[in-house]
């Protein structure tokens, strides 16, 4: 424990440092995220591990297999608290044999065919068995990378402390390209990003190779995320530069054992900026030649190139509109180029066109689904969750199961640049279940979002910060996007379950009640920020806080453009009788969005203009409803302070990472009443409605909230007024 944090523990509370005085844990920083090997704590399980494990049997030294190997020894040696001996062959009872039927004799010589073939590239088979009369666990795959996988998820088991008798386990992800997404710049700031600095240390590389990058790696790898793309979609042409690339390669390197693919964002104008051509025009021969020349060079340093992501005429970003050609002939161009080596082009579908459309969230499918068909095979249209912009709730991107002739992609924000950033606790699994599972009906009733996507691309929370995200609880969101990209039919529940286990504690004290903090928290923030259907209602250009007075600017960027508040109601006409955008939506989807009868009532205000005091399918008029959903987001919040307090009693957590928890849900909580108060009064001066007299009073006149200026830290854009609530 670092004398700082000891002393900040011990004298944060009396009471408390009574109740923990005689068996504080050793403190953590969180640096380690759900890769902690402790000595496994039930004294059954760990006899049954002991026996089970004795020695590690691998006969590769690829550096994948070392991958494996290295990970397996330390896993092991902490959780087992005993060194297990690294083996050629099966010599005792308690055999771990991994490998391939490639590069194991014994692998190859076990009736392992079927499972492996359900395992494809990917995937693996762990399996207890008996090898040559004695009792083995079995860590196979079709190739090397599967076999990390899998003693990753061996290592999983062992963590949460699960059975492992009868052991028989296949799995494969169920999509192929699982990525991290990073905006990360090349002066190393990172937009929206709230845990510091960009990792990647470009004055420094290729020579000097940070030691964080490998447990980046790990980490990913541990939960099946297979590229990264290192760059900001808002991009800078210079990465394409020599001098770049081989830093590029440099981690490249450092991935490639862990499976992880390197991909990088293509700034349209690069054949102008750093090529010296004066046009980038995408049917342009000199271009095309430009851009073929460019992808040889990056495949001559980094041979598994991934390939490109792009944001093109978006936000001021150049793109093929600025030649009057299409995004199709944009992203062909790169597609034809990467062709030849097996590279992709995930060009976003997250555009503004340079008028403001009448309604914002029509404009990617007006724009792309006229185009479907018309990209080449590599080309996947990457799709944001939601047709507005990462709000905590939105319906699913109408592109969705529109573009049946062209391969998507969802990219969501694990950074959670609308939902309290680096400081509320929003554990985003079950938003990201919500969008996975829904149905757009595009094929047929049972045609989900998840199945008509080939891969999913999370923005990145990650930074220098020690812990890397801000805070432990941020950790829970990459864990989470990983195991979603392996498997998007696992629960949320069953995902902070194991993660829980493995960050936290094997113990229910502190399983039950944390996962239930988690599994609350993002509904928690969409009531006390946006609820029933309202979004972007964020302040200005931080997208902290609450803004629901926004306006001037670009109209499409404002809050008052999306609440629609007037003295009527509030909410969005989305019907035929508004802009209709409910169109986009095949049916039944649509006309249950489109009817108040049957819209969700938790996207309400997305679809409709309601009236103050219309009453709702719950028998509230809008106005009570919206009263009780801000009511219910901070008492919520409320509710996990408290159940985060009650760790202390027992010390089941850590010091360290328990106090920055418990100061981070404060602030949370003195946010959340800031957002009920400053929104509730605001709606307020349209509804001319009260306030029930037993309804907790605002703590300051509208106009306080609206002149509240927070200081502008684009890292940390808290409000100090805040914050310092009680
Ligand atoms: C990278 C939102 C964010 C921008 C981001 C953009 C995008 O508008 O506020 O910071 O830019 O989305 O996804 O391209």
């Amino acid at each position: 424990m670092r004398p700082s944090a000891l002393v900040a523990f011990l004298f944060s509370g009396f009471v408390l440092f009574v109740a923990v005085g005689p068996r504080t844990l050793g403190a953590e920083d969180g640096y380690e995220l759900w890769l902690r090997y402790p000595l496994v704590g039930d004294a059954a399980r760990l006899a049954e591990y002991r026996e089970a494990i004795t020695q590690v049997v691998a006969a590769s030294d690829a550096p994948t297999m070392q991958a494996a190997r290295d990970e397996l020894v330390t896993g092991l040696g902490g959780l087992l608290g005993r060194d297990t001996p690294v083996a050629g062959a099966v010599s005792q009872d308690g055999a771990l044999v991994v490998g391939t039927p490639a590069n194991s004799r014994v692998v190859a010589a076990l009736p392992l065919a079927d499972a492996l073939r359900q395992a494809g590239p990917e995937g693996f088979v762990l399996r207890a068995m008996a090898i040559g009369g004695r009792r083995a666990i079995v860590v196979a795959a079709n190739r090397d990378v599967g076999v990390l996988y899998g003693a990753f998820d061996l290592l999983r088991l062992l963590q949460t402390e699960s059975p492992l008798a009868g052991l028989d386990v296949v799995s494969a992800p169920r999509l192929r390209l699982r990525l991290l997404d990073h905006w990360d710049n090349l002066d190393g700031t990172v937009e929206r990003g709230y845990a510091g600095a960009s990792l990647w240390e470009w004055a420094r590389l290729p020579d000097s190779i940070n030691p964080r990058y490998r447990d980046y790696a790990r980490a990913n790898a541990s939960v099946g995320i297979n590229g990264v793309v290192l760059t900001n979609v808002n991009a800078n042409a210079l990465i394409l530069t020599a001098a770049y690339l081989v830093k590029v390669a440099a981690l490249a390197r450092v991935f490639r054992p862990y499976g992880i693919k390197v991909y990088l964002t293509a700034r349209f104008s690069a054949p102008i900026e750093i090529g010296g051509l004066s046009t980038a025009d995408p049917l342009d021969s000199g271009v095309r030649g430009w851009w073929a020349a460019k992808v040889q060079e990056i495949y001559r340093v980094i041979p598994d190139f991934g390939g490109f992501l792009v944001k093109a005429n978006s936000e001021g970003q150049p793109g093929p509109q600025d030649y009057h050609r299409t995004h199709a002939d944009g992203a062909n161009l790169l597609a034809d180029a990467l062709a030849p080596r097996g590279g992709v082009v995930m060009w976003r579908a997250f555009v503004y066109s340079s008028d403001v459309p009448s309604d914002r969230v029509m404009q990617a499918s007006d724009e792309f689904v006229p185009l479907d068909g018309a990209f080449r095979r590599n080309v996947l249209i990457q799709v944001k969750n939601g047709p507005l912009d990462f709000q905590p709730r939105e319906p699913f991107h109408p592109l969705f199961g529109a573009m049946p002739r062209t391969p998507l992609m969802m990219e969501v924000q694990i950074t959670k640049e609308y939902l309290g950033q680096d400081t509320h606790l929003a554990f985003l699994a079950p938003m990201w279940e919500e969008v996975l599972r829904a149905d757009t009906y595009a094929r047929g009733p049972g045609s989900t979002v998840a199945k008509q996507i080939q891969g999913i691309a999370g923005v990145a929370n990650v930074g220098t910060d020690r812990d890397w995200c801000g805070s432990v609880m941020n950790q829970a969101n990459w864990y989470a996007f990983g195991r979603l990209a392996w498997d998007h039919t696992l629960l949320s529940a069953a995902i902070a379950d194991e993660w829980i286990r493995m960050t936290f504690s094997n113990d229910p004290r502190v399983v039950r009640p944390v996962t239930a903090m988690l599994l609350a928290s993002r509904e928690a923030v969409v009531n006390y920020m946006t609820p029933q259907g309202l979004a972007h209602q964020m302040a200005r250009g931080s997208h902290y806080g609450p803004g629901p007075w926004v306006t001037g600017g670009r109209a499409d960027q404002t809050s008052i453009y999306f609440n629609r508040a007037d003295s009527a109601g509030l909410g969005f006409d989305r019907t035929a009788t508004g802009s209709n955008a409910v169109r986009q939506y095949a049916l039944p989807a649509r006309s249950r969005f489109a009817s108040r009868d049957s819209v969700p009532e938790n996207l309400l205000l997305w679809f409709h203009h309601v009236g103050w005091r219309e009453r709702l399918r719950s028998g509230r008029t809008l106005w009570e409803a919206l009263l009780r959903h801000y009511q219910a987001g901070v008492d919520t919040v409320r509710w996990m302070r408290r159940t985060w307090d009650a760790l202390a009693i027992d010390a089941l957590v850590d010091p360290e990472r328990f106090h920055r928890v418990q100061a981070l849900l404060r602030i949370q909580e003195a946010e959340a009443r800031w957002w009920r108060d400053a929104s509730v009064l605001y709606w307020q001066s349209f509804s001319h409605l009260p306030l029930p007299p037993d309804y907790e009073a605002p703590a300051h006149p509208l106009d306080w909230y609206r002149q509240l200026h927070c200081p502008p830290d684009p890292r940390k854009p808290r409000c100090p007024a805040i914050a310092g609530a009680p």
